[in-house]
């Protein structure tokens, strides 16, 4: 891995998994996105992950207009860099997914790895009333689901985005999408260094032990040598845990709401800050520092947000 001397704090605002029943703290409504995105930067976090969401009842949007809402006033609020992911949701095209993050040209966007199984559905069961008509399916449905990132989904993504500068948050959810990730690169899709999201926890994907962590670590310093800078993300309980390793092994860490609703064990996080705010202090406790939005921006090599399209 490169080496580093700060660690960035990216905050994964709201998502594409938790529903509005799951947290009142969970927002979808574009001033309940800007401003907890907006308070997650002032509480530490370098780089805002982003979804959109249908304002009327918090259902997963890809509407470039939903993103349009909010885009401009966290752009205008902090210096944070913005990260438009290109996950999707349950039922939506690789062009879907791409659009919007093609339309407003971000500094950063989220690039999955491989497909799998991406389910949620056991969260179905923890509620019996639902705010809204779409919630319970959507959750349920999810063992359904095969979370598409075909080599040729990755490709288009890649030659879409890629002329645009935008720098990828490439999203390994099991080791086998480092192995995607390395030929990609040997194709010459990336330039280093990547900037490799590991995460553990989703079901579907690797487990949430640090043996895993390691596991992830070593299998990419093998494959990357110096040419990759890593994060982590612990879903759900394994959030903090995680991160704590990863920032003490000397790597970068990624919370908030998209990842987990808790602030600890049993406790629903109030906002993401809450999320920032927590894992900083463990940071700096254990004697590192957080890194600036721009100190960011130079360890990933951005192309700056003045060059965004929004
Ligand atoms: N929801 C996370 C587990 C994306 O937005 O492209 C992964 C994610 C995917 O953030
Ligand atoms: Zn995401």
């Amino acid at each position: 891995m490169a080496k580093q001397n700060k660690t960035i704090i990216t905050c994964a605002v709201t998502g594409a998994i938790h529903t509005p029943t799951m947290s009142d703290a969970l927002p979808y409504r574009a001033d309940d996105i800007a401003g907890q995105a907006i308070a997650a930067a002032e509480a530490g976090a370098s780089i805002l992950h982003l979804h959109a969401r249908n304002p009327e009842d918090g259902s997963v949007s890809l509407d470039p207009d939903h993103f349009g809402a909010f885009l401009p006033r966290i752009k205008q609020a902090s210096e944070a860099v913005i990260n438009i992911s290109t996950g999707g949701s349950l039922k939506t095209t690789i062009e879907d997914r791409i659009a919007p993050a093609l339309g407003f040209s971000p500094e950063m966007c989220s690039l999955n790895m491989g497909s799998m199984n991406f389910s949620f559905h056991p969260l179905a069961k923890r509620h019996e009333e639902w705010k809204f008509d779409w919630e319970k399916e959507y959750v349920a449905n999810s063992d359904s689901y095969i979370f598409r990132n075909t080599f040729a989904d990755i490709e288009k993504v890649a030659t879409t985005l890629g002329p645009h500068q935008i720098k990828f948050e490439h999203e390994c959810y099991d080791v086998g999408h480092l192995y995607n990730l390395k030929f990609c690169m040997d194709s010459g899709l990336f330039k280093p260094p990547v900037f490799i999201q590991f995460i553990f926890g989703i079901l579907g994907g690797i487990g949430p032990e640090v043996d895993n962590l390691i596991f992830m670590k070593r299998t990419a310093d093998r494959l990357f040598g110096d040419n990759y800078i890593w994060s982590v993300l612990g879903a759900g309980g394994a959030q903090m845990g995680l991160a704590t390793t990863a920032s003490q092994l000397g790597g970068n860490v990624r919370v908030g709401l998209e990842d987990s609703l808790f602030i600890t064990r049993g406790q629903l996080a109030e906002h993401n800050a809450q999320q920032v705010a927590k894992i900083r202090r463990i940071i700096e406790d254990l004697g590192s520092q957080v890194a600036s939005p721009d100190e960011a921006r130079e360890m990933l090599d951005l192309k700056g947000s003045d060059r965004v399209n929004f």
